[in-house]
């Protein structure tokens, strides 16, 4: 009967130490994978606890690139969240940044180390936040223009497709083809700025009417040098300048002589 006593104490702190372990508070996150767009401002990740609530505990917790990268798509960011006796829910606020360019979507995670206060990690360390993006390609508006030659101009449209927050700059010129600048058109360059929400900027290029009878000629107008976001595969246009004037012809196909009529009078139309 003597070892009763000892064994009995054995027993007890055995089954509180079962019970402290089974209740020692248990942090994760709520989720496994959050998606956010890039132009809401910010994420908000909740970490929550189980099991023992009436501790204070603490969790530190960091961000890691993943294809995003800190600084361009999001701010870097770390701390300690402390858990309150009650407390079973902290957010963690994850700044994320906005931008004109076209990237598609990229993501970081953030990693939560160091539980302290008793307190464990539960299965879900970590959070992997996907940044979609919300932006597509500037682009000239259609890829051909026409115009006839005795028009004054034509007029190209560029547009830009990304959501606008930010001033976006292009340059833009003209080049031959068929059509001769100082000839067909005025050679026309330089560099649009859209201001922030400017979707569309129009560029008049000056035709030059002449009196030849012409065959349709051509020039190229083209985009380079963005920035402030990505230029489209359609960069260019072509302009086709339409002739319009007649050349020499004769008023009918056909003439018939009789062999003793000395002449004979064939009409030619301009
Ligand atoms: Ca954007
Ligand atoms: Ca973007
Ligand atoms: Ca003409
Ligand atoms: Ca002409």
């Amino acid at each position: 009967m003597k070892p009763l006593v000892p064994l009995r104490l054995a027993c007890f702190f055995a089954a509180n130490l079962a019970a402290s372990l089974h209740a020692a508070s248990v942090l994760e996150f709520a989720v496994a994978s959050f998606t956010v767009a890039e132009n809401v401002g910010q994420a908000t990740l909740t970490v929550q606890r189980a099991n023992d609530v009436d501790t204070p505990v603490s969790v530190d917790y960091a961000t890691t690139d993943g294809t995003a990268t800190n600084g361009l798509k999001y701010t870097a960011t770390n701390g300690t969240l402390a858990f309150a006796a009650n407390e079973t829910n902290q957010s963690i606020v994850v700044p994320i940044l906005n931008n004109g360019l076209v990237e598609g979507t990229k993501n970081f995670r953030v990693i939560l180390s160091n539980p302290d206060g008793g307190a464990v990690l539960g299965t879900r360390t970590n959070v992997l936040v996907s940044i979609t993006d919300n932006d597509s390609l500037l682009k000239v508006e259609f890829a051909s223009y026409e115009a006839r030659e005795d028009e004054a101009t034509v007029v190209i449209g560029v547009v830009r497709g990304d959501d606008g927050d930010f001033p976006v700059s292009v340059d833009y010129a003209t080049a031959n083809v068929t059509a001769l600048a100082g000839e067909d058109y005025t050679e026309t360059l330089g560099r649009l700025t859209f201001a922030s929400g400017e979707k569309l900027k129009l560029v008049s290029i000056p035709i030059l009417n002449d009196a030849l009878n012409e065959t349709n000629k051509t020039f190229r107008f083209t985009l380079a040098n963005v920035i402030g976001t990505t230029l489209s595969a359609q960069k260019s246009a072509t302009i086709t300048l339409k002739d319009n004037d007649p050349g020499v012809e004769f008023v009918t196909e056909k003439y018939y002589i009789h062999e003793d009529e000395g002449a004979l009078r064939v009409t030619v139309r301009r």
